[in-house]
């Protein structure tokens, strides 16, 4: 048996370790666990491996990595090309197979089809028609919202032209995109494409499958991801700042705990309507509970606790400690990042482990289907029933842990605009100048997963802390997001504390937090969008690669997350991942993933686990940029008294 690492070790978030404790006390295995006994297999980790075809697998040498070649003769950089190519299609799928579900959902309620679910932002509907290329004049409110899901669910049918989205990205950057034959037909197509050409005997060459697997890339961040997170916002509202509690303390001993666990927001949607159903809370109440106590979980928690601010109980690396308090009575999931283990771990307590989408079932978990277009009441209420009616079984291993923090979530492009340019004059203006006068020094979007294969939380907090003392703005989504929201620093009051003077002084007069939580994995389009209104607003170069600007996700671990990171290296983002990465070091296709794409896409990978490298590195990165730009010199902005305007007027 490998020797299992001590709880201390394992992570610095305080609920976590608790239950940890209580679940080894009570004999159950968590993931932290298992990763203890099971080591990495160190060939898989180096993506020297090759299972494409039945010849094999085959396998070679990570230390003479072109001393052999496969069965067929594809070499080390064919086997990392293929494997990481097939990672980003594999991302690109999930993401956009959301942003399907969501155009699908968001037709049926445009048609008038479907009353279970409404359009709350009408402005952002036609603002988001006419990015689409639909003539709004003279059409009514339907009629645009129908065209526009048409439009929308096309983008993943289309097979020729380009994925619309990519227009909002800055003219150079589209420019190249396009001189390079970067731009995506389709997102289905790219990912088609891209599992063809990766199966045996067709690309094997390790540059062309990434120029492939880039043009895939861009199909996910400007297409898929962005459809999904435009069309939620226009359906179930856009972010603006609300306060929130987050981490395990937000169960609550006498009432109907439920988690809703999972990427797509509508199951959610409906459970909060739900939890103050009056029939329902009867029925709590019948069953001896004080009510229903609504909790979100990884990435549905995130887009509903931005625009609703209901509780949210931890990130990945939570979810088995969030069972282990005993006090769940209902955990719900849908779609990715859900555990298999869950359902094995449920039965050692009282909770009911259901699966609800058809595309997720799993092994002895119970199923209740949930469609978003069709009698999703109906099956909202039979899923609040379960653990409604589970909650008298309750045992005697309930343990809450204390801990949830206060903070602040909801910053949406179109919030920073407003925010940062005040009531009269939305705009980017004010952050551009900050960035420029050099009180803020760059933005890091810090995003991804937490992975059981490094000390919880502690990289994301730590990498976090650094940049911060350097003044620069971290703008973040996902499990990274929840990390530090349960470390304070989605307090504005930490600012001062934990910031540099400049960033200290422009949160303090904003009123801000300097760690802005975006929402979900999909909505890492919000940043892209961002970056490119910083571009079009001026005083920073003519492209996202010319930007004081860095990307990191310290802990990932998944597949959804190697395609975020290429499509914001596809973006002209420099961005450093840690934990592992599946490359052999040495090898052509390592160099060219982090160097030689510079000159394809003016950005690169990096790879560093130690988070206070990892800033150093965003920050050279972020110092470089504004040398090139001319704003290395800490330059004040000039304020204009009044006797100064009137010169000037002279
Ligand atoms: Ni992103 Fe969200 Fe979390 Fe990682 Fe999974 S929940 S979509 S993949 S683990 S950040």
């Amino acid at each position: 048996m490998a020797k299992l690492r001590e709880i201390q070790d394992i992570t610095i978030c305080e609920s976590t370790a608790e239950m940890l404790t209580k679940g080894r006390k009570e004999g159950v295995s968590t993931s932290f666990d298992r990763a203890d006994e099971m080591k990495p297999c160190p060939i898989g980790a180096q993506q020297a491996c090759c299972k494409h075809c039945f010849m094999g697998p085959c396998r070679l040498s990570a230390k003479a990595p072109y001393e052999k070649v496969g069965v067929c003769g594809a070499n080390i950089d064919t086997f990392q090309a293929r494997g990481f190519a097939r990672a980003i299609a594999a991302g690109t799928a999930a993401h956009s197979d959301h942003g399907r579900e969501m155009a699908e959902l968001f037709l049926s309620v445009a048609k008038g089809e479907n009353s279970d679910f409404e359009i709350k932002d009408e402005k952002k509907m036609m603002v988001f028609a006419g990015q689409m290329g639909i003539e709004t004049e003279g059409k009514d409110n339907q009629q645009v919202g129908i065209e526009l899901g048409e439009a929308c669910l096309a983008q993943f049918g289309q097979q020729a032209g380009h994925v619309k989205g990519l227009e909002l990205a800055p003219p150079k950057r589209f420019e190249l995109w396009k001189e390079k034959g970067y731009l995506p037909r389709g997102v289905d197509r790219e990912v088609v494409e891209m599992m063809h050409r990766t199966h045996m005997g067709v690309d094997q060459e390790y540059y062309n499958i990434m120029q492939g697997a880039i043009r895939c890339s861009l199909a996910d961040g400007w297409g898929g991801s962005l459809i999904s997170t435009e069309l939620s916002d226009i359906m179930f509202g856009t972010p603006k700042p609300i306060a929130a509690e987050m981490d395990l303390g937000v169960f609550e001993k006498d009432q109907v705990n439920v988690i809703v666990h999972g990427h797509e927001p509508q199951l959610l949607d409906m459970m909060v309507r739900l939890a103050d159903d009056k029939k329902l809370l009867a029925k709590a109440k019948a069953a001896g509970a004080a009510g229903i106590n609504l909790v979100g979980m990884c990435c549905s928690g995130n887009e509903m606790l931005i625009r609703n601010g209901i509780p949210h109980a931890g990130n990945f690396m939570q979810c088995d400690t969030a069972i282990i308090t005993g006090a769940v009575d209902v955990m719900m999931v849908d779609v990715q990042c859900i555990m298999a283990s869950l359902a094995e771990l449920s039965k050692c307590y009282h909770t009911k482990f259901v699966t609800t989408n058809y595309r997720c079932h799993i092994d002895g978990a119970e199923h209740v289907e949930f469609h978003g277009e069709h009698d999703a009441r109906a099956a909202g209420i039979e899923l609040m029933e379960i653990g409604i009616n589970n909650f008298k079984n309750r045992g005697d291993k309930v343990q809450i842990p204390s801990t949830k923090t206060k903070m602040i979530g909801g910053f949406s492009h179109e919030t920073i605009n407003y925010m940062l340019g005040g009531s009269f004059r939305g705009s980017y203006t004010p952050l551009n100048e900050n960035i420029i006068n050099g009180r803020i020094r760059g933005v890091a979007g810090v995003v991804g997963c937490t992975n059981p294969r490094v000390k919880h939380d502690w990289v994301h907090v730590e990498l976090v802390k650094e940049l911060l003392k350097n003044d620069v703005l971290v703008v973040q989504t996902g499990c990274s997001a929840i990390s530090l929201a349960k470390a304070g620093f989605m307090d504005p009051a930490i600012a001062k504390k934990y910031c540099g003077p400049g960033l200290a002084e422009v949160c303090e007069t904003v009123g801000m937090p300097p760690v802005l939580h975006s929402g979900s994995c999909v909505d890492n389009s919000r940043i892209l969008i961002a970056l490119s209104e910083m571009v079009k607003t001026g005083g920073l170069g003519d492209d996202i690669s010319d930007l004081p600007v860095a990307g990191a996700a310290p802990e990932y671990m998944s597949e959804k997350a190697i395609s975020i990171g290429q499509y914001f290296v596809s973006s002209g983002v420099y961005t450093v991942f840690g934990v592992t990465f599946p490359v052999t070091e040495g090898t052509k296709f390592a160099d060219y993933l982090f160097g030689g794409m510079e000159e394809d896409l003016g950005a690169t990978w990096a790879f560093e686990p130690d988070p206070y490298k990892m800033a150093k590195m965003m920050i050279d990165h972020i110092n470089k940029k504004r040398e090139a730009l001319g704003i290395m010199e800490k330059k004040e902005r000039v304020l204009f008294d009044m006797e100064a305007r009137r010169q000037l007027e002279l």
